[in-house]
């Protein structure tokens, strides 16, 4: 089988990755140019001697249509997972249009590529509780109507749509994982999660005295993402092309969050957590919290760690990699 994904650079494509290899696919990932390295993530299956010859990285970009177009078709795919997006929330708001042309027409464009295709593949788009938004309904299901807060929502809530419509209209297999947040070890670095989990170890250490954060009153459904790419191959293995909630069923504040991590290091987050207003959002999304009863019934999908595990997971994580940071500062003294 042979698999493609867009975005393996990032959080979820270097855990569906490892997935996949283990799995025995052959996976094709796109990646960026870019003049400093951005394949940190997946280096360690491009160096294992049993993995590399199944990884096969190739240049493209979700902005150029004609490039995938011929990508998908040199390579025909089994199964395409579009990954790839500008994912940051806040980002969104200071680029409307690029969000919109990478997270929306993107998607668009790897679909009429799979439409060209002699042999058409399944298509899965990742989703997000960020089509939610201000929320009409809790917890939110997959019947729970859409009301996008940012950019970036807005164009996730169109690739929705086409991946919809595709499927009716074309008969793809394409279908839609409405992923809840999920965070790692890997999750980048501007993130809330790993912000305070790299703030908090740092702090632990001397290295940093401060951290700045904006609205900690918000409320995740956070999960961990080595769980939620299991659901989405889930979904390429169904008969039938469908939508499905990925949730863990339990949400938590951001000062939670700060409760957890500040608390595992024995250290008291109000005497170094900051607001800073530039970290708030001209329009926020208050709560979300999701209902993955569907995924449960027809996946047998279900998350196996919980918010304190994931918390401590990435706290002990970066404590690890603040050692070296300090290390090295030591001996440059
Ligand atoms: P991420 O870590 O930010 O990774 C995004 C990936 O997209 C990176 O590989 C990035 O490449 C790539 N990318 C960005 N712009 C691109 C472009 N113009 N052309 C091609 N690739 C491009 O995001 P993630 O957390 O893994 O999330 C994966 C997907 O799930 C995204 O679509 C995100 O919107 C969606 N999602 C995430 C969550 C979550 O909580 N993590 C929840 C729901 C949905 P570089 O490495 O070169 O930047
Ligand atoms: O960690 P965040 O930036 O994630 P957000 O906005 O929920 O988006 C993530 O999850 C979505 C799924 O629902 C994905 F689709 C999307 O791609 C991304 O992965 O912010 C979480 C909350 C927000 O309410 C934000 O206002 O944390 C609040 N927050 C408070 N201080 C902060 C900060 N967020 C960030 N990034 N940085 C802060 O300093």
């Amino acid at each position: 089988m042979k698999a493609l994904v867009t975005g393996i650079t990032g959080q979820d494509g270097s855990y569906l990755a490892e997935f996949l290899l283990k799995k025995g696919y052959e996976v094709f990932g796109l990646i960026r140019r870019s003049s400093s390295f951005n394949t940190y993530r997946i280096d360690h299956l491009y160096k294992d001697p049993h993995e590399r010859p199944k990884l096969k990285l190739i240049y493209a970009d979700l902005t150029d249509g004609s490039n995938l177009h011929s990508v998908l078709n040199e390579i025909n795919p089994d199964e395409v997972y579009n990954l790839g997006a500008q994912s940051h929330v806040r980002v969104s708001f200071d680029q409307p249009i690029y969000t919109a042309n990478v997270d929306a027409l993107g998607t668009l464009r790897v679909l009429e590529a799979i439409r060209s295709m002699k042999k058409s593949a399944k298509f899965y788009q990742a989703s997000s509780s960020e089509m939610y938004g201000k929320v009409v309904e809790t917890p939110q299901t997959e019947k729970t109507p859409f009301y996008p807060r940012s950019p970036y929502g807005c164009a996730k809530v169109y690739s929705f749509w086409q991946t919809v419509n595709y499927r009716q209209a074309y008969n793809l297999f394409a279908c839609n994982g409405i992923l809840f947040n999920h965070e790692s070890p890997r999750r980048g670095e501007t993130f809330v999660t790993r912000k305070i989990t790299r703030a908090a170890t740092r702090i632990k250490l001397g290295l940093q005295n401060k951290l700045y954060l904006g609205n900690l009153d918000a409320k995740r459904d956070w999960g961990f993402a080595g769980d939620y790419v299991e659901a989405m191959w889930l979904m390429m293995q169904q008969e039938k092309a469908d939508d499905f909630v990925i949730a863990t069923g339990q949400t938590y504040s951001v000062r939670e969050f700060l409760d957890e991590v500040f608390g595992h290091l024995n250290l008291d987050w109000g005497k170094y957590v900051e607001i800073d207003p530039k970290y708030y959002r001209p329009t926020e999304v208050d709560l979300l919290l999701g209902d993955a009863s569907k995924a449960k019934k027809i996946l047998g999908w279900q998350p196996k760690i919980g918010f304190k595990e994931l918390a401590k997971m990435m706290t002990d994580s970066d404590m690890k990699i603040a050692e070296n940071e300090r290390i090295l500062k030591d001996h440059i003294k």
